[in-house]
């Protein structure tokens, strides 16, 4: 198979991924990474991702450096120059055909943009890609994601969830705080789904896609009336965590249930 991602069903990061490549109709495995017996810090893992963080994609992908007729020679090894790169090359009489293994791409966002855009033939389209103005609003919608509602919104998901699972009580001071910076990224939200139904223009993109798992996390919570109260902001949230691909992987998002 093709394409490998190693993460966790439960984790936003792995969801926001997880949606992306059910609605491009992909198939792909899921390599579990337990992350409460810390498999994302042993080497195994760290040779994918340094930094110790799910999700990680590999994609098994052929590589043509030249063609020719197949003289079977059949070499295999890690070398210096492709880092800690696995690589298999078959000599061919006027060249060499090279396959890389586990070149894994990290960051959730970065990897779905690569799986939009190599399969933005597949599936749903999530970029515009026919179209340039709409694919910049597409660009603008998921930086403003990562950029505003992000920050705003992972400190209350890790209070509610995270922080009881440390042996803590969430701090109110700190989820207040970072509700009233939610409320206001959500006040610029709910007027620009005034004048379209969705973030970049009338269609689902990107860019609301990489909303869904921390905001279905907020959803299970009593903060979920900053969503509720802005009606533009509510009907949109029903109808993006509503379509099937995000419905597949919410059955896996059970982070902090007993
Ligand atoms: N910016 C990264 C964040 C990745 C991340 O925070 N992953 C979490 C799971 S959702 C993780 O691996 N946490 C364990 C740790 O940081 O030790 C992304 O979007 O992929």
């Amino acid at each position: 198979m093709a394409l490998k991602l190693y993460g966790a069903p439960m984790s936003t990061c792995t969801s926001r991924v997880l949606t992306c490549l059910h609605e491009k109709d992909l198939d792909f495995e899921l390599v579990l990474v337990d992350l409460f017996a810390g498999e994302h810090k042993q080497p195994p893992f760290l040779a994918k991702n340094p930094f110790g963080q799910i999700p990680a994609l590999e994609d098994d992908d052929l590589t043509v450096f030249g063609f020719g007729l197949l003289i079977g020679k059949l070499i295999v090894g890690p070398t210096q120059s492709m880092s800690s790169k696995v690589w298999l090359a078959v000599q061919t009489l006027n060249g060499v055909y090279v396959r890389c293994c586990e070149v894994s791409i990290i960051e959730s966002r970065a990897i779905t943009s690569y799986v939009a855009e190599k399969f933005k033939e597949t599936g749903y389209d999530l970029t515009r890609h026919q179209n340039i103005k709409e694919a910049a609003l597409v660009k603008v919608w998921t930086e403003v994601e990562s950029q505003q509602f992000h920050p705003a919104i992972a400190p209350i998901i890790f209070q509610f969830f995270v922080a009881p699972l440390q042996g803590n009580s969430p701090d109110q001071t700190i989820i207040d705080a970072k509700l009233e910076k939610l409320g206001k990224v959500l006040d610029i939200y709910e007027a620009k789904l005034t004048s379209t139904k969705y973030l970049a223009g009338d269609f689902y993109s990107l860019a609301d896609l990489h909303h869904l798992p921390y905001a279905y996390y907020l959803m299970k919570t009593p903060a979920a009336s900053v969503v509720n109260e802005r009606p533009h902001v509510k009907a949109w949230w029903e109808d993006i965590s509503t379509r099937p691909a995000f419905k597949k992987v919410a059955e896996g998002m059970n982070f902090g249930e007993k």
